[in-house]
């Protein structure tokens, strides 16, 4: 029987007090949390699944607010979301959620949140994103890694990112264009939204940027081409220790058996 499996963690990092990131997968919500061992779900194929990490934007209020009232809203809309459509509903809904809560209560005033994920159906996967957080196909485990060129990279980004262009020499930035909520008004969005065919095999990484800032893709590269499930997210996560830690880690490796 086709199934998807999904291996998640999220974690505050070694830097920051606390974690803003939010993770949705299917009806199962983890907000805030400190999670070093990956947990593992595995669901029939069929219904459509979501599966999203949200990025509370740093510098401004109540980032976990916005994130989790994002994943929250993700999880009630998920099987429903059954094309691009619906997807880019579901995420004008939730920005205009995320603005209603900060006019509620002034000390939520400007939060905001990014968003990455996809949605599993049938036959085709959708991806979306608001942000710079990511989705990335990744190849399959086990090819090993011996006398592989650096160009044979089996990392594919499939979201879109919402970044000012880099300066010279820069790999990455905290600043971007595009989110939900995070403004002092309502601010529309323009999701990015995509759909392709549904492979069995295919293993996909959604994540925040406390993942993809500090490793670099070679290194993210290698150790999916080693390990798969919980190995797989525990050695990411470690990498991003490793690297210093510097922002809150979310991530979700899932794959479609079959
Ligand atoms: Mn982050």
């Amino acid at each position: 029987m086709p199934y998807i499996s999904v291996t998640a963690l999220s974690h505050p990092g070694l830097r920051r007090e606390h974690n803003e990131d939010s993770l949705v997968v299917g009806p199962w919500t983890l907000c805030g949390t400190v999670t070093e061992n990956p947990q593992t779900m595995a669901f029939p194929l069929g219904r459509p699944l979501v599966v999203a990490v949200a990025d509370g934007i740093g510098g401004q209020p109540a980032g976990e607010v916005a994130s989790s009232l994002v994943v929250r809203r993700l999880g009630l809309f998920g099987p429903a979301l059954d094309g691009e459509e619906a997807v880019r509903d579901a995420l004008g809904m939730c920005n205009h959620a995320v603005y209603a809560a900060a006019d509620r209560a002034p000390e939520l005033s400007t939060m905001g949140t990014t968003v990455a994920g996809v949605v599993i159906l049938e036959q085709e996967l959708l991806v979306f994103n608001v942000g710079d957080s990511r989705v990335i196909e990744v190849g399959p485990a086990g090819n090993g890694d011996g006398g592989r060129a650096a160009s044979d990279d089996t990392l594919h980004q499939l979201s879109v990112d919402d970044s000012p262009a880099l300066p010279r020499g820069r790999r990455t930035t905290s600043i971007v264009t595009q989110a939900l909520g995070g403004a002092p008004t309502f601010s529309a969005i323009t999701p990015h939204v995509s759909t392709s065919p549904l492979t069995p095999g295919t293993r996909m990484l959604v994540c925040s940027d406390g993942l993809t800032d500090p490793v670099l893709d070679n290194e993210i590269d290698d150790i999916l081409r080693a390990h798969d499930g919980g190995r797989a997210v525990f050695e990411l996560w470690k990498a991003a220790m490793s690297a210093g830690g510097p922002d809150n880690v979310t991530i979700a490796l899932v794959s479609v058996a079959g």
